[in-house]
């Protein structure tokens, strides 16, 4: 888990002049600001602001290895303490991520409206912002390998699971980059 003060997306040596403490090493600042370009060219300005806001907040990075075929339980990330604007990079092997709404009963599942289940191929990014964030639990289920189909390339196969890095980037609500009594 790497912590940043507000203000680590800023280049190094605003970051100096305002005297600002990351924790975030400099090849994650490096990765963060190729993320924050490709995301300009790709989603809309709404998004990227969500995702990059300049606005000065504690950035955390979480990073994740999965041995071939390991998951992650299904959750919402912590409400009171991460804010809007979450990105999942896939390094390594791609996987499928399943996706819950909370507030729907399972019998709509019929219609595709509570659960989805989406592949995340190697060196993707996937973008959680809005009712994604706030209501659909996203997870990871231990398995072998995932069941893949394209429908666009009429193709599907078994993309057996192998080793999976993940980086997780999520602001920090104000108040909750503050650790112990004080
Ligand atoms: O591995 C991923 O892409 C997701 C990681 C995740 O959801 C988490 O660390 O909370």
């Amino acid at each position: 888990m790497l912590f940043g003060r507000g203000g680590t997306d800023l280049p190094s040596d605003v970051q100096r002049e305002r005297k600002t403490c990351s924790g975030i090493p400099r090849w994650a600042q490096s990765l963060l600001k190729a993320l924050q370009e490709k995301c300009e060219h790709a989603l809309p300005k709404e998004t990227c602001a969500v995702l990059f806001d300049p606005v000065k907040r504690a950035r955390q990075l979480i990073l994740n290895l999965y041995e071939p075929g390991a998951g992650i339980a299904s959750h919402i990330d912590l409400a009171h303490r991460f804010d809007d604007g979450i990105f999942c990079l896939s390094l390594g092997s791609g996987v499928v991520m399943s996706f819950a709404r909370s507030d729907l009963q399972p019998v709509q599942t019929a219609t595709g409206t509570r659960e989805l289940s989406i592949w995340l191929p190697p060196r993707s990014l996937l973008v959680l912002t809005g009712k994604a964030r706030w209501q659909y639990a996203h997870g990871i289920e231990a398995r072998p390998g995932d069941w893949v189909s394209d429908q666009r390339a009429h193709s599907h196969g078994m993309a057996a699971a192998q080793v999976r890095l993940s980086i997780t980037g999520r602001w920090l609500k104000q108040g909750a980059d503050v650790v112990g009594g004080g």
